[in-house]
């Protein structure tokens, strides 16, 4: 799986301290954090407090550059503070993200082509969050059809189905992972699919444990990509497991060993 890590994000207080007060040691030292826990990619987000979201993205960026090279995942509702952070990454980076509506895609979709960007699709509209898979299902197939239309490769485009946290939409956690599922099938297997894994959890006891119990359940539904924190080591030790189980992985005595030595 593809692991985004989270903890970049001004929702949580020391980095958004770390954000007001320029403290770049703070930043970098979360970034090395979850990149030698095996992050493949870091989430930015500027955090819903930031005054100045076109100004801190791109700080963020240089700061978390100047440590790895890992792909940025550029976290905004704000598409001037995404092209903001696009405009001074280094790589290739992901836009995070465009919803299902027009206003928004024919901003978002010609600025990932632009920059040369992949690009997560969540299936939210104008109305809201969907209330079940049908719903979600119709707002992937407008997501799926505008970036065909406009020449952006379905290899480049994840899917993100909105994962509600379990204590408040509990009669949609099927829903959710059926949609991973069939998003596959409407676009094809090139088309890629991703959560917010802590959404699941937010606002519950036992937060580690419903995030690593729904992150197995969504790898065997196929999910190739999560936005989660890699500093909790059952959670990755548990999807590794998983992907071992769905012939992901190749096993061998002491696999958790081994894969972390990869
Ligand atoms: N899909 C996509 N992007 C996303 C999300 C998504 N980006 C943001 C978010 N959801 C994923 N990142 C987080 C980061 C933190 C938390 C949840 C999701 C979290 N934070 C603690 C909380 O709210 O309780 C903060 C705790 C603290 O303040 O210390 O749970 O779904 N595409």
């Amino acid at each position: 799986m593809y692991i985004i890590g989270e903890l970049i994000n001004g929702m949580y207080a020391n980095i958004g301290s770390a954000i007001k007060e320029k403290n770049k040691s703070v930043i970098q030292k979360c970034a090395l954090d979850q990149v030698n826990a095996g992050a493949d990619a870091l989430d930015i987000n500027c955090g819903p407090a930031s005054s100045q979201p076109v100004l801190d993205m791109a700080w963020l960026v240089e700061v978390v550059q100047e440590v790895t090279v890992k792909p940025l995942s550029l976290d905004s509702s704000k598409p001037v503070a995404i092209e903001s952070g696009l405009k001074v990454l280094k790589n290739k980076g992901i836009i995070n993200s465009t919803t299902a509506d027009s206003g928004k895609l024919e901003i978002l979709v010609p600025l990932a082509k632009k920059y040369n960007a992949k690009l997560i699709g969540i299936t939210i509209s104008a109305k809201g969050i969907p209330q079940n898979k049908d719903q979600r299902l119709e707002l992937a197939a407008t997501i799926i059809s505008f970036c065909s239309d406009a020449g952006f490769s379905l290899e480049d485009l994840f899917l993100d189905p909105i994962l509600m946290p379990v204590n408040v939409a509990q009669a949609q956690m099927m829903d959710i992972l059926e949609s991973i599922r069939e998003f596959k099938v409407i676009a094809g297997p090139s088309l890629k699919t991703i959560i917010g894994l802590s959404n699941v959890s937010q606002g519950a006891h036992q937060r580690p444990l419903i995030n690593r119990t729904f992150a197995v359940m969504a790898a065997a539904y196929g999910l190739d990509a999560a936005i989660l924190n890699p500093l909790d080591k059952d959670l990755m030790d548990a999807i590794i497991s998983a992907e071992l189980i769905l012939n992901k992985q190749i096993y061998c005595d002491a696999y958790l060993d081994a894969y972390r030595k990869k």
